[in-house]
């Protein structure tokens, strides 16, 4: 097998979030080396840069959107530079950032399965659902909404990014660590019958079965997406995300979790996202972030990989 290439593709803007500041993401997640982790893992890492894209005007909502216009030029430069490494073969990390780049990114990791005729399992760690449409929104903030705009329920140009509109289906999502749904979101989640694994469940049944369920019928065909939302980690552990919610995964779920996801070897993208520099201490939880994805990335599995 040819050695796998992995693309870190930074996303500097807070353009769909209610809190600035995961702007600073993709420098914290340099600082706390991620590249050159994953380089000791034995794989070879190109930091492709930052993107570029409008500056966040910090407006209050029209029409039950804040910052559209921006948050539609920041998806569409996501878009295509994700696009662009998977047709080079590959292996993209979207270092946000907040979670509205996920329109970008999943859009386009989409598109390529089509192309490519691969099976999409996209793994949504995270506290929130992110399944609110401009009618129920309570805040009007776009990070709260991308897993909507994928499924279709969303503005025009936010669910035509892309080759197919909508990119996604619900049945294409595993939902984990969910915690937060606000009350119009819940009716909507409930109607589209999305796979939620929440906290109740992982307290219930563990980390070991939820994972064993939400991983359930990935095989050879199957392109696995991971878009980890920071906030999906308990705000003890990862302090450095805007929108923390208490009883979250701890430390060792967490890793439970990424080394699951692992051993499938059927990895096949990455978004790092929420990560907050302005509320973290010392770069803690951007190096908490960069150990899970060293997991992620088979670490912790003692028969495999680097000495
Ligand atoms: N995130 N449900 C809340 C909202 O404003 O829609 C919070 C969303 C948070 C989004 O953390 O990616
Ligand atoms: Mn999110
Ligand atoms: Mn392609
Ligand atoms: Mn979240």
């Amino acid at each position: 097998m040819n050695k796998q290439v992995i693309a870190l593709v930074g996303a500097p803007t807070d353009i769909g979030a209610g809190h600035r500041g995961a702007s600073m993401g993709p420098e914290a997640l340099r600082v706390a080396q991620l590249a050159e982790k994953l380089r000791r893992r034995g794989l070879e890492v190109i930091d492709r840069g930052n993107l570029h894209g409008p500056m966040n005007p910090w407006q209050p909502p029209e029409n039950g959107y804040r910052h559209l216009p921006e948050v539609i030029a920041w998806n569409t430069a996501v878009h295509g530079a994700i696009h662009h490494e998977l047709q080079a073969g590959r292996l993209p990390i979207m270092l946000g950032g907040d979670h509205c780049l996920a329109i970008g990114s999943i859009s386009a990791v989409a598109r390529h399965c089509r192309e490519q005729g691969r099976k999409l399992r996209v793994l949504w760690l995270d506290a929130h659902a992110d399944f609110n449409t401009s009618q129920v929104t309570p805040s009007g903030n776009i990070h709260g909404m991308p897993v909507a705009c994928l499924c279709g329920n969303g503005p025009r140009e936010l669910v035509e990014i892309g080759d197919r509109v909508p990119a996604t289906s619900p049945d294409v999502f595993r939902q984990i660590g969910i915690r937060s749904v606000d009350e119009g979101e819940k009716r909507l989640v409930r109607e589209a019958k999305m796979d939620i694994y929440d906290m109740r469940h992982i307290d219930e049944v563990g980390m070991k079965r939820t994972m064993e369920e939400a991983l359930d019928g990935v095989d050879a065909d199957t392109h696995l997406h991971v878009s980890f939302d920071v906030d999906f980690l308990d705000p003890s552990i990862a302090p450095g995300v805007g929108t923390t919610v208490r009883g979250g995964p701890t430390y060792r779920e967490s890793q439970l979790c990424m080394e699951m996801i692992a051993d499938t070897g059927r990895l096949g993208s990455l978004d790092i996202v929420e990560l907050n520099p302005a509320y973290d201490k010392r770069n803690q939880t951007a190096k908490l972030a960069v150990e899970l994805v060293e997991s992620l990335f088979g670490k912790s599995t003692l028969m495999r990989g680097p000495d």
